[in-house]
């Protein structure tokens, strides 16, 4: 199975921060619609991996919708706390996507844990699933540096305590095009074209 030059896809996601970005590595090849201008509902997260999750979303999208879906599961760990917030990212925050208060809460937790370790990473998995079909996932990861207090105001989530090996600033002090140079994501999303892109 292949992602064929002009087919539609529909970007399984709710999440306004992830869409812009998935968009720009699919580079304007496909047709491009969201999970949310389809009114598709969002599922429950329930499984244990990013992996996992990314599948499960990717999936409902394609047999609601019918067509090929990709999904982006993702989220910030760090090494102090085990590997937390984990697939727990997004949900940091609460129902109101509060990430100030989710930032809050890790440099809280870091504080308590008394490490002076402040390593952490990014990591994205992609999914594309055709309907009654396969489903492929890929992972990609970037390791970092948390910084308190948060700096920047670009991007979106936990890019503003999120400093990458080898930068001095916040994934929130870069425009777009630095973050998505060697993202996560456009690591995951070179794994997702040698599988399924010509
Ligand atoms: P969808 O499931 O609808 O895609 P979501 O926000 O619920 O949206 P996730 O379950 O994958 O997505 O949660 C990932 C969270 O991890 C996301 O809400 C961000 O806060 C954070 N995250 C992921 N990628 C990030 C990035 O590149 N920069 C900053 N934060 C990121």
């Amino acid at each position: 199975m292949k992602l064929i030059k002009g087919m539609r896809i529909v970007l399984a996601t709710h999440n306004p921060g992830k869409a812009p970005e998935i968009a720009a590595l699919l580079g304007g090849n496909y047709e491009i619609v969201t999970a949310g201008e389809l009114n598709l509902p969002e599922p429950a997260e329930t499984e244990t991996t990013f992996g996992g999750n990314a599948m499960l979303k990717a999936r409902h999208a394609a047999a609601l919708s019918g067509e090929v879906a990709l999904a982006d599961d993702s989220g910030l760990s760090v090494s102090a706390l085990d590997g937390a917030p984990g697939i727990f990212s997004a949900r940091w925050a609460g129902p109101g996507k509060d990430f100030a208060a989710a930032i809050a809460k890790v440099e809280l937790r870091l504080e308590e844990s008394g490490s002076e370790d402040r390593s952490a990473w990014f990591t994205s998995a992609l999914a594309v699933a055709w309907p009654d079909g396969p489903c492929v996932v890929v992972e990609g990861r970037v390791d970092g540096q948390l910084v308190f207090p948060p700096r920047g105001d670009r991007g979106f989530g936990y890019d503003p305590i999120f400093v990458p090996a080898g930068e001095s600033r916040t994934y929130s002090e870069m425009d777009r095009t630095e973050k998505e140079a060697d993202s996560h994501r456009t690591r995951a999303f070179a794994r997702l074209r040698a599988a399924l892109i010509d």
